[in-house]
C-alpha cells in the first residue's frame, strides 16, 4: 500500500494520476496546507522542504519527497510508463518539467491570478515566461505525439496538470495546435480523469 501525502494542487495531482495509471493500491493522506500541515514535525521527516506531495510504500517502509523523484520511485516499481530505453530523453521532460515548467507556472499563477496589481514587473516578467513555455511545449509537440517521444511516459504525467490550469494562465491554450491536442489525448484517460479528481469531490479537468 501507498500512502500519498496530497493536497489538490497540480504537484499533488501528478502522483494521484500516476496511481491510477498504474494501478497500485494507495490511500490518501490529506495535508492542509492552509492551516499549515506541511510544517507537522512528523510531515517534515518525510518532507523536509515542507512541501507536497510525499509518498510512503509500506511494502518497504520507504518514504519520498518531490514529485519528479516519486513519479520515477513509482515508474520503476510498476515498469510502467518509463521505458528504459528512452530514460534519457525521459529524464530530461521531466527534469524540465520540475525546474522549468512548475517553478514558473507557478510565479505566473501568484503575479497574474492570485495577487494582480501587486507588481508589474513580477506580472509582466512571469506572463512572458509563461506564454514561452506553451510556446515551447507547442513546439515539441510538433516533432512527437508526447513529450518524450511517441510513448505516454512519466514526463506527460509531471506536466499535464500544470496545463490544465490554462483557465487561469490567460495565454489561450487553444491557439497552440500541438500542446492543445496533446492535452485533449490526455483528458481523456480513464486514469487521469480518476486521478484528478482523487477526492472525489467532482473536479473536473478543464477543457479548452
Ligand atoms: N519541487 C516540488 C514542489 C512541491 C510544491 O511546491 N508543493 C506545494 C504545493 S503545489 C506545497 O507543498 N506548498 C506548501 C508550502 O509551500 O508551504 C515538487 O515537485 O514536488
Amino acid at each position: 500500500m501507498i500512502e500519498l501525502f496530497y493536497a489538490s494542487t497540480p504537484n499533488g495531482k501528478k502522483i494521484s494520476i500516476m496511481l491510477e495509471e498504474i494501478n497500485l493500491p494507495y490511500k490518501i493522506t490529506l495535508v492542509d496546507l492552509k492551516k499549515g500541515d506541511q510544517f507537522n514535525s512528523k510531515f517534515r521527516s518525510i518532507s523536509p522542504f515542507s512541501k507536497i506531495p510525499a509518498i510512503t510504500d509500506h511494502e518497504n517502509n520507504i518514504s519520498i519527497f518531490e514529485s519528479g523523484a516519486i513519479l520515477i520511485y513509482l515508474a520503476e516499481k510498476s515498469g510502467k510508463f518509463y521505458n528504459k530505453n528512452n530514460r534519457t530523453v525521459i529524464n530530461q521532460w521531466l527534469i524540465a518539467q520540475v525546474a522549468h515548467v512548475g517553478p514558473f507556472l507557478g510565479q505566473h499563477h501568484q503575479f497574474h491570478h492570485y495577487n494582480p496589481g501587486k507588481s508589474k514587473f513580477g506580472e509582466e516578467r512571469y506572463f512572458k515566461i509563461a506564454k514561452t513555455i506553451y510556446k515551447d511545449l507547442d513546439e515539441n509537440l510538433n516533432k512527437s505525439k508526447f513529450l518524450a517521444g511517441d510513448e505516454y511516459t512519466i514526463a506527460d504525467i509531471a506536466t499535464f496538470p500544470w496545463i490544465a490550469r490554462h483557465p487561469i494562465h490567460g495565454i489561450g491554450l487553444k491557439n497552440f495546435k500541438n500542446l492543445s491536442r496533446w492535452y485533449k489525448d490526455i483528458s481523456k484517460r480513464e486514469a487521469v480523469i480518476k486521478g484528478f479528481d482523487v477526492l472525489k469531490n467532482g473536479e473536473k479537468i478543464p477543457k479548452i
